[in-house]
């Protein structure tokens, strides 16, 4: 089926249907709740019954508007005419809900995931797209986003998913859909500001711990640091207070990679790697791990210093023989692979 032919299928469906429940992937994030919490509002708006199933999440997507929609209840006692995923790219990235996706009458995929084969009855899926939360602007359609909650949490997903308009899946189309839903009155600055920039005082102290421990090898292309059980335990801090600090590393100026060493537990290090010149999923992949090219992520058994002794010279290999994994300078970074 044609995109628009698929577009105009589930508008239909959103039309004519009247008991809907709405899902997103575990470990839900932005995307996803802003997508599942638009278009649930944009359906009770129509006076449809709607349910909306997510995994708990970080407390500062609770800026998001609409989770009265959300369900706490037994999934397994729950009947729907339409099943609608958002932002998942596999049934398996389901959760609990994935039960409804054979019980369901009618069933709804709507992703931006390149991995995406439609495992729906009704699957519009485009990988270009910023967002899936700017797919459901699309579908929904601009007179509906005048709503300002429905706006918000539209406007929520794809800030994050762009990383504020930065990564290269942002379009002159995703810019157009912003301007309208700032254009319904949003508070925009502090959506952007609390899903952007802050941080807890736990993670400001860690990052000032990361930065001072912070060193540079491979002739300098390479920064990495390493975080012990001890570092965190100081502040009482968890490896979640260390969201985002691998990116920080790899902003620094003249390095290629930066390589975040932190406790899992007394056998092992979580290792996180991101790049802008080689393949790290490839390396992560190596190691036992996965991810994205430029994001990925691998754990590696042994004491921080047997684990260096593992990751930087796969690195600096990397990094100096280079051509097979070096990539132009234009491909993003996924920062939360
Ligand atoms: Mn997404």
């Amino acid at each position: 089926m044609a995109q628009n032919d698929i577009i105009t299928a589930i508008q239909t469906i959103m039309h004519t249907k009247n008991c809907f429940v709405i899902t997103g992937h575990v470990n839900p994030d932005e995307d996803a709740v802003g997508a599942c919490l638009g278009l649930g509002m944009w359906l009770e708006n129509m006076g449809k019954d709607v349910k909306v199933i997510l995994e708990s999440h970080v407390s500062r997507i609770n800026i998001i508007p609409g989770r009265h929609l959300l369900f706490n209840g037994n999934i397994r006692e729950l009947n729907t005419e339409v099943f609608i995923c958002l932002d998942c790219a596999s049934p398996t990235r389901i959760g609990d809900a994935r039960i409804l996706l054979d019980k369901a009458g009618c069933t709804v995929c709507i992703d931006h995931h390149i991995t995406n084969i439609g495992f729906a009855q009704y699957n519009y899926i485009d990988s270009a797209a910023s967002s899936t939360s700017e797919m459901v602007f699309r579908l929904i359609g601009a007179e509906a986003a005048r709503n300002k909650n429905i706006a918000s949490a539209i406007y929520a997903g794809i800030v994050t998913d762009t990383g504020g308009f930065r990564f290269g899946a942002t379009s002159s189309n995703t810019l157009r859909a912003a301007g309208q839903l700032i254009d319904a009155g949003i508070p925009f600055t502090d959506i952007y500001t609390q899903l952007q920039h802050m941080h807890t005082f736990t993670e400001a102290k860690l990052l000032g711990r990361v930065l001072e421990n912070c060193q540079r090898c491979c002739n300098e292309r390479v920064i990495y640091a390493c975080v012990s059980k001890n570092m965190m335990d100081d502040i009482n801090a968890g490896p979640k207070d260390l969201d985002g600090v691998v990116e920080y590393l790899l902003n620094t100026s003249g390095v290629d990679a930066a390589v975040l060493i932190y406790y899992r537990n007394d056998s092992e290090y979580k290792v996180s790697l991101r790049s802008r010149r080689i393949d790290v999923g490839k390396i992560a992949e190596m190691l036992g791990g996965g991810g994205h090219t430029m994001a990925a992520g691998c754990n590696i058994p042994g004491d921080i210093d047997q684990v260096k002794e593992k990751i930087l010279p796969i690195m600096e290999q990397a990094v100096m023989e280079g051509t097979a994994g070096v990539l132009g300078g234009t491909t993003e970074v996924f920062p939360y692979a």
